[in-house]
């Protein structure tokens, strides 16, 4: 028991620093109803668990002498940049450079997707400009990225050209993948005040890697004028990257969305276009169909003030709808947004592409009323079938005083692209016609 203070105090620092994340505390019944005197500690020193924090100073010069020479620079920005609350030094940095960015979906709200330099997300589900950028680019540097195979396709071809640098807190994410040509281990946040500091001794270089790298930057414009991304938009039918745009249009410019997995996941990573850390919640690699309620609740009862807005498949919805109960006991606003396909539409994407529409599972022709389901639970739920009642569907929705399902019946057989099949570069994009 005379423990406990120090354990939780230890869970905290390990769960907060290094590469963050969760920490177990195994709390035994006997210390549950055992009484002490409650002594906090300030500071806790753990044995065998020192993370780096700054970078190598020698790295780091390193990094700013092969940036600057690069005449094709990518910045490639990862969950890390959101975890490590280096978002603003990461901002600063690109436009320093005046370099352009690509985010996973982790990194997404990193850098504001409204700047002109952001390529948007990388990898399977990406941009065209920005998987183009990152295979014939020069120079790449990941900050706090992890290089995934959603992101990497094919790894033999991913980045030919480049040189790599890449800066992480976790030693054994480096070169765990990919080839890196000069590693910096340290705190995101760190590293890119040093990275800023030595760059601000070297202003007239980087002047002139701002002109060196604009045919670079004209190249891009061209692929983004290209293949824009973009959608067949239809006057019968709801298509779901509407929704996600209307959502954006219509929501608060710090509101929180959490989403499932699927692809209303990635529409989201698509269209909403994040302009700030920590406002969008997804379970990454881990692909848990629904995580988005849960988190949303979280979120919510963290922010009571801000608009949290889980976006799901009628699938995943399904795995956690029961937590209705627990956000209209709780008074949790939450704004629930179902993109009901009547599919497991991500499984049935790939079922169509690569398995000749032999669809197994994946329909779900069930007639789940959301609407009553809302209204059992003691929540209010408004559903629009067509295109024209989106809009009003969601100002409708946003309006409503506490916890709302907001169901828009979509186009049951759209697909998300750009895709990079399993397995192919990320040059070998199937793209929207
Ligand atoms: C259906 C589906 C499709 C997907 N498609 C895509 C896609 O098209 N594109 C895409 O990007 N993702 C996609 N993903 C998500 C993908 O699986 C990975 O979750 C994601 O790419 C990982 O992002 P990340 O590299 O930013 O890693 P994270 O998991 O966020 O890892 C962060 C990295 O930063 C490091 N780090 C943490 N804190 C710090 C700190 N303070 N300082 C320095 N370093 C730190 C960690 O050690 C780690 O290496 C998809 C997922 C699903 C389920
Ligand atoms: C718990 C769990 N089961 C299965 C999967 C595999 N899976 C990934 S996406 C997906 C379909 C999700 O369907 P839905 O929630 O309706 O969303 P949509 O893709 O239609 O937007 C499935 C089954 C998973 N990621 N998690």
């Amino acid at each position: 028991m005379k423990d406990l203070a120090t354990i939780v105090k230890k869970a905290f620092y390990i769960a907060r620093t290094g590469r963050p994340g969760p920490v177990l505390i195994d709390l035994p019944k006997d210390v549950q109803i055992a009484t002490t005197e409650f002594k906090y500690p300030e500071t806790v020193d753990i044995r065998g668990y020192k993370p780096t924090v700054g970078g190598h100073p020698k790295q780091v010069e390193k990094a700013i002498s092969l940036l600057l020479e690069a005449k094709k620079p990518v910045i490639y920005v990862g969950g890390g940049v959101i975890l490590g609350n280096a978002a603003e030094e990461l901002t600063k940095l690109a436009q320093l450079l005046n370099a352009p960015v690509t985010t996973t979906l982790m990194g997404l709200g990193a850098f504001p997707e409204d700047d002109p330099l952001s390529l948007g997300l990388l990898g399977m589900h990406g941009t065209y400009y920005a998987n183009m950028a990152v295979s014939h680019c020069d120079l790449l540097i990941a900050v706090g990225a992890r290089f995934d195979d959603r992101v990497t396709g094919k790894i033999a071809s991913f980045a030919p050209h480049a040189q790599i640098i890449h800066i992480d807190v976790d030693p054994t994410s480096i070169k765990k993948n990919v080839r890196v040509d000069l590693p910096i281990v340290g705190d995101v946040k760190d590293v890119l005040k040093q990275l800023l500091k030595v760059l601000a001794g070297q202003a007239e270089k980087a002047a002139t890697f701002q002109k060196q790298i604009v045919p670079w930057l004209q190249e891009i414009d061209a692929w983004k004028a290209k293949h824009p991304m973009t959608y067949k938009s239809s006057t019968s039918v709801i298509k779901p990257q509407l929704v996600i745009q209307k959502l954006r249009e219509l929501s608060k410019p710090d509101a929180i969305v959490s989403t499932d997995v699927g692809q209303h996941q990635m529409w989201t990573a698509q269209f909403f276009k994040f302009n700030r850390p920590r406002t969008l919640l997804s379970s990454g690699g881990l692909g848990t169909m629904g995580f988005g309620l849960p988190a949303a609740m979280g979120a919510q009862a963290a922010f009571p003030k801000r608009q949290v807005i889980v976006v799901c498949g009628d699938g995943g919805f399904q795995m956690n709808m029961q937590e209705l109960a627990t956000l209209v006991q709780n008074r949790l606003p939450v704004k629930i947004c179902i993109l009901n396909n009547n599919f497991l539409g991500m499984v049935r994407q790939w079922q169509e592409l690569f398995f000749d529409k032999r669809y197994s599972q994946t329909c779900m022709e069930l007639p789940i009323d959301f609407i009553k389901l809302a209204e059992a639970f003691g929540a209010k739920g408004f559903q629009a079938t067509k295109p024209e009642e989106v809009e009003a569907v969601i100002k409708k929705g946003f309006a409503t005083p506490g916890p709302v399902i907001m169901e828009f019946k979509v186009a049951r057989e759209e697909k998300v692209l750009p895709m990079v099949p399993a397995g192919a570069s990320l040059t070998e994009m199937v793209l929207a016609s």
